[in-house]
């Protein structure tokens, strides 16, 4: 049955189970969920991907595809705000008759419970089944803004927003584990879990420690929603997402000789990443992927202070896509002008070409979800 006030009539063959992957930028959400995939197949599921992103061209979409599972792509918006064209986005994909649905929203939004996931139990209760809302948190992000231990980067109005999404978390996840030592994690798991009141998993999605039980929960049949936050200033949510420039990117690379997708990628990230070491600016989530036939390379910086982490193929084709998606505490104007500058060095020093197709900078407007559900739904 779908309820009469229903944005749309959604008719599955038989209810698709939705798995909202939740958390930060950079927390490790598309590689768990491509670690969830895996481990959902291996069970026999038949699983999809829906990704999610302010404005088009993701690395995370290219990324969900090579899973080689159906994979659909909701961009111009968070699913909370762009709630119908989610409600498309997973019509198109019931042809391929998913058993579980596995959906990333926007690293920088929060109040998923009560924009998403009451507004689909309300609708559509027959369509389809909840899983709980795992919500990832990065160990060094929760040290950060929950437990006060290192400096705040972003500010406080981010730190506000990290905190809300997982306050209305039905379960969090300490995500990077193979990165913490036993007892650092049981500290953050049981900081969290007394701060929170509910469950805290912990995985890696590198070493796969944690998916299997991951996997589990969310087939269990628990209650969904459950935490929808009653407070939220959506002033201050606005701020926070709004003090991160976003910047997506897609660039078409040739060169004669072969590009060497290792060097251009960690030339890009680097140039980027120095650029912003110099103004003092932190970045969420910067990451570029380079696309040809036989060829794949992508890389990943989830701090300024870090190192790009690089995952590269020794093919050097003469033509590839690139795609560049940044998301980094710096005005929008300045993080193109950055972006532009680094992508002219990195290929030059790469010895390829790079035409830009399309580059977007901004930062995330005010939040106005259609739908927002605070009361229970059953
Ligand atoms: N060490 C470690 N790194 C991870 C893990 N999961 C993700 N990462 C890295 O964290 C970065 C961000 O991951 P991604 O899944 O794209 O984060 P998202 O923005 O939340 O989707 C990438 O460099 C990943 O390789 C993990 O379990 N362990
Ligand atoms: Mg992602």
């Amino acid at each position: 049955m779908t309820s009469p006030d229903a944005p749309r009539a959604i008719l599955p063959a038989k209810p698709v189970t939705i798995a909202l992957v939740g958390g930060f930028l950079g927390a490790g959400k598309t590689t768990a969920i491509g670690a969830l995939a895996a481990e959902l197949i291996q069970r026999g599921k038949r699983v999809a991907v829906l990704t999610n992103d302010q404005a088009a061209g993701l690395v995370d979409t290219v990324l969900a595809e090579r899973l080689g599972v159906p994979v659909e792509e909701v961009s111009g918006g968070c699913f909370c705000c762009r709630f119908e064209d989610m409600l498309d986005a997973v019509v198109r994909i019931l042809p391929s008759e998913p058993d579980i649905l596995l959906c990333e929203p926007v690293g920088s939004c929060t109040d998923m419970a009560a924009t998403v996931l009451n507004p689909l139990k309300l609708f559509y209760p027959d369509a389809f089944r909840l899983a709980p809302f795992t919500v990832l948190a990065d160990p060094r992000r929760v040290r950060e803004s929950v437990l006060g231990e290192e400096p705040e980067p972003f500010g406080p109005e981010v730190g506000y927003v990290f905190r809300k999404q997982l306050e209305e978390a039905d379960a969090v996840m300490l995500s990077k584990l193979d990165t913490l030592d036993h007892a650092e994690a049981d500290r953050l798991a049981a900081r969290l879990a007394e701060r929170y009141a509910r469950p805290v998993m912990r995985c890696s999605a590198i070493t796969d420690d944690g998916i299997e039980a991951w996997a589990t929960y969310l087939l269990s049949g628990v209650p969904a929603g459950g935490h929808v936050l009653a407070d939220i200033d959506y002033d201050t949510y606005a701020t926070g997402e709004a003090l991160l420039g976003w910047l997506n990117a897609t660039v078409r690379v040739t060169s004669e000789t072969g590009i060497d997708g290792a060097r251009l990628l960690t030339g890009l990230l680097e140039a980027v990443r120095a650029a912003c070491a110099a103004d003092g600016a932190e970045i969420a989530h910067l990451k570029a992927a380079l696309d040809a036939p036989g060829a794949f390379s992508r890389a990943h910086l989830t701090s300024t202070s870090g190192a790009p982490a690089l995952t590269a193929c020794d093919a050097h084709p003469r033509e590839a896509q690139l795609i560049l998606n940044a998301r980094i505490g710096m005005e929008p104007e300045r993080l193109r002008q950055v972006a532009e500058e680094a992508l002219r060095r990195a290929a030059e020093a790469a010895g390829a070409r790079a035409d830009t197709e399309m580059l977007r900078s901004f930062s995330p407007g005010y939040p106005t979800p259609p739908y927002r559900i605070s009361g229970a739904t059953g």
